[in-house]
């Protein structure tokens, strides 16, 4: 939800309203990545703190420092904070603004994905190990060789495959980047132009490292055609994740500055991938950033908004609720404040 309108928001009668509340209080958390580990529900979010850093259109001013695992017993219990489970200090690479996370398990072994900037100012994605779903997890010493940009999501295929899809524009930097390569030069295309596109690489047998080039993958309208930069309603911003629906591959996204949760259908993992419609409708706060966890036999989605805060964008809290699948396939649509 655009910044603007925020001073005309009665925040008291919009939580009434809400579908969701947060779930921790204690503490700001956001771009929560869920997973069912072992019949417990983990969430994986970043951990929003204060910051004297002036708002600029990089997101400078998220300005995270380390991570805290949440987890609940069933979706009606309380979530419990685990505390930290890795600080940036504590990554040989990395200097700051640890954003978005997600986690994998396999083998009894549990991973933590993160970006985080360098200290030449450009984001890389690392990986971090630990024999427990809570940490606290060990960082390797490089960031993942081929990474780059933001929000990694790790997607595992019921045939053992593990997928990592990233990328993110504006403070993301993916504009920066043509074929894996990066250009201090290169920028947005033009408005016509087909929009930058999510990347993804299939993970090696111990997770640690791309077995392959990453690649983009395509969003593409009803008529088969990539969607362009000048639509800001339906095309990719940040905030990548993959869910499995009746065999079908969602991959769903933030369109960033329209405020967006959508998501596209496709075949396999690598897409391509058609445009279906919205998950949620903008909340309050600029990102919009998700998950999509299935529990048992339903759907939940987990995502954030800056409710709690009364609007600060970089102060967010996380929330969940139920989604549904309809008959077509179709995820019918959230609207975060219409209880
Ligand atoms: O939390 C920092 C950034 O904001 C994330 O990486 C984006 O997806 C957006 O939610």
């Amino acid at each position: 939800m655009p910044e603007e309108s925020i001073d005309h928001i009665d925040f008291d009668e919009l939580n009434k309203n809400a579908v969701s509340q947060p779930l921790v209080k204690h503490i700001y958390t956001a771009d929560p990545s869920a997973h069912y580990f072992n019949g417990k529900i983990y969430i994986y979010p970043s951990h929003d703190i204060e910051s004297d850093i002036p708002f600029d259109d990089l997101g400078s001013h998220f300005a995270m420092e380390d991570y805290h695992v949440l987890s609940m017993d069933s979706i009606d219990s309380e979530a419990t904070d685990h505390g930290i489970a890795l600080h940036v200090d504590d990554v040989a690479w990395a200097e700051k603004q640890m954003w978005a996370p997600d986690a994998a398990h396999k083998d009894g072994t549990y991973y933590l994905y993160f970006p985080a900037k360098k200290a030449d100012g450009i984001f890389q994605i690392g990986v971090a190990v630990s024999d427990s779903p809570t940490g606290p997890f060990k960082a390797q010493p490089e960031a993942i060789k081929g990474s780059y940009s933001i929000d990694p999501a790790v997607f595992e295929d019921e045939d053992g495959s593990y997928y990592l899809y990233f990328g993110g524009i504006w403070g993301g930097q993916l504009q920066k980047y043509r074929n894996n390569t990066y250009n201090k030069d290169n920028e947005l295309p033009t408005p016509n132009e087909p929009a930058l596109l999510p990347i993804v690489a299939k993970l090696t047998d111990d997770l640690l490292e791309f077995a392959e080039e990453p690649k983009e993958i395509q969003i593409l309208d009803a008529e088969g055609n990539l969607l362009l930069e000048a639509d800001n309603d339906r095309r990719f911003f940040e905030a990548s994740w993959m869910h499995k629906y009746n065999g079908k591959y969602y991959f769903s996204y933030s369109t960033g500055d329209t405020h967006f949760i959508c998501y596209a259908i496709g075949d396999t993992p690598y897409g391509p991938f058609t445009y279906g419609g919205r998950i949620l409708e903008p909340v309050v706060g600029w990102t919009s950033h998700h998950s999509i966890c299935a529990i048992k036999d339903k759907y939940y989605l987990f995502y954030h908004d800056s409710s709690l805060s009364r609007g600060v964008t970089h102060l967010r809290s996380v929330k969940m609720i139920e989604i549904e699948h309809q008959p077509d396939g179709h995820i019918k649509t959230i609207s975060p404040y219409t209880n």
